[in-house]
């Protein structure tokens, strides 16, 4: 990786290596010259037009087809058993429509078919308190723990490689929503025991999700539990719940009958005091606060981004469909590309955040996607485990 800011066309956040001073913002204003051409090539669309009830999806998804081999018994502790089998996974343009910037399904086409295995899957988002006991247990230090050092940022000024995370910080008055460096900035001393810098603290917050994580954070806690983190293709059947080709993991209606279903953001963005928790929270939501979805799994949308095990490229659906057929549990590319920033290594995340608004990034829908640098943490991306019924009965075994 290198010293440029990650600057993710969703909700982006400068990578770790600090912000301060004219360095960061000359590299800055370079990559968001990247990122404008890329996600505002066709203008922002500010009349939502599209409805969940008019939108036709008649040709692009077909049914999804569960395997029905029934769910092993018992089940690991918080799991649920997702049993896999053929679905239509992505985004088409139906969604676009309903956020005012453009371009939020673009990397989730076309819609392509796709066969997944049954496997268990973590029914909410991993808690502090879950990894708190990882962390006793092993003595694990995070990225975000760790000073950064030279050589990993050999341009950054000795003053910046101090260790903090990327956090985000409302801006005090309403800004132009083209340059997300208003509102994330590079804290230091911010960690998953402190999610919003030194002054925060856990207290009182075990079930909430943990955050500050970054990817190999994650993989380091899926190893030690004798987990992993799942495929991006297994965390989309998961969160479609059987369904095909709905625009969230509940259904085609964002507040059906009214009531919220995931913990996203209302209210202007992203400025102080905007966020108006009229879905119950403002930030960050303790786990499973809304109803789970059809396979029992809660908060697949908005609270937390996921991190799932696939390097990110922006044509990964494409080139799925070139190969035709149905791409039996694909593991994703064997490398990393996002145009907007071609020289940063992305991991994909899922699910969207509660930073997440119809006013500029609707990735709560659940066939998008998001994408971090591996090095970066921040305080709206944690993640969830998977687990396959071998290494389930294994674990038992050596239990007996
Ligand atoms: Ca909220
Ligand atoms: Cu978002």
């Amino acid at each position: 990786m290198n010293q440029s800011p990650s600057t993710a066309p969703r909700m982006g956040k400068p990578s770790r290596a600090g912000k301060e001073g004219p360095w960061f913002n000359a590299v800055a204003a370079i990559a968001l010259a990247l990122v404008w051409n890329m996600t505002t090539a066709s203008p922002p669309c500010s009349v939502k037009t599209g409805t969940a009830s008019t939108r036709s999806m008649a040709s692009v998804f077909a049914p999804t087809l569960p395997n029905k081999t029934p769910a092993p018994s018992p089940a690991p502790p918080g799991m649920v058993w997702i049993p896999g089998g053929e679905f239509s996974m992505g985004s088409d343009d139906s969604g676009e429509s309903l956020c005012s910037l453009a371009g939020v399904t673009r990397d989730a086409q076309p819609i392509h078919r796709v066969y997944v295995d049954g496997f268990w899957m973590d029914a909410t988002e991993l808690t502090n308190a879950q990894f708190r006991k990882f962390v006793q247990a092993t003595s694990y230090v995070t990225v975000a723990e760790q000073k950064p050092t030279k050589e990993e940022f050999p341009t950054a000024p000795p003053e910046n490689l101090i260790a903090g995370s990327t956090v985000f910080t409302p801006t005090k008055q309403p800004v132009p929503l083209d340059n997300y460096f208003q509102w994330w900035g590079y804290v230091h001393g911010a960690d998953w025991r402190h999610p919003t810098g030194p002054k925060s603290d856990l207290k009182g917050r075990e079930k909430y999700p943990v955050v500050q994580i970054a990817y190999e954070d994650a993989v380091a806690y899926a190893n030690w539990a004798g987990k992993r983190l799942p495929t991006e293709a297994e965390w989309e059947f998961a969160a479609r719940g059987g369904k095909a080709g709905q625009l969230y993991a509940w259904g085609n209606e964002f507040k059906p009958g009214g009531k919220f279903q995931a913990n996203t953001y209302q209210g202007k963005f992203p400025v102080e005091g905007g966020d108006t928790g009229e879905d119950g929270f403002k930030g960050l939501a303790p786990v499973a606060q809304y109803r789970p979805n059809a396979y029992g799994l809660y908060d697949v949308a908005g609270n937390v981004w996921e991190w799932c095990s696939d390097w990110y490229r922006v044509d990964t659906y494409a080139r799925l469909k070139l190969a035709g057929g149905v791409a039996r549990n694909p593991q994703g590319p064997d490398s990393s590309y996002d145009p907007a920033e071609p020289n940063e290594k992305k991991r994909v995340h899922r699910g969207g955040s509660f930073l997440c608004t119809d006013q500029y990034c609707t990735r709560y829908m659940v066939g998008t996607r998001g994408k971090g640098e591996v090095r970066t943490a921040s305080n709206h991306v944690g993640f969830r485990c998977v687990m396959t019924a071998p290494a389930w009965r294994e674990k038992q075994n050596r239990n007996k």
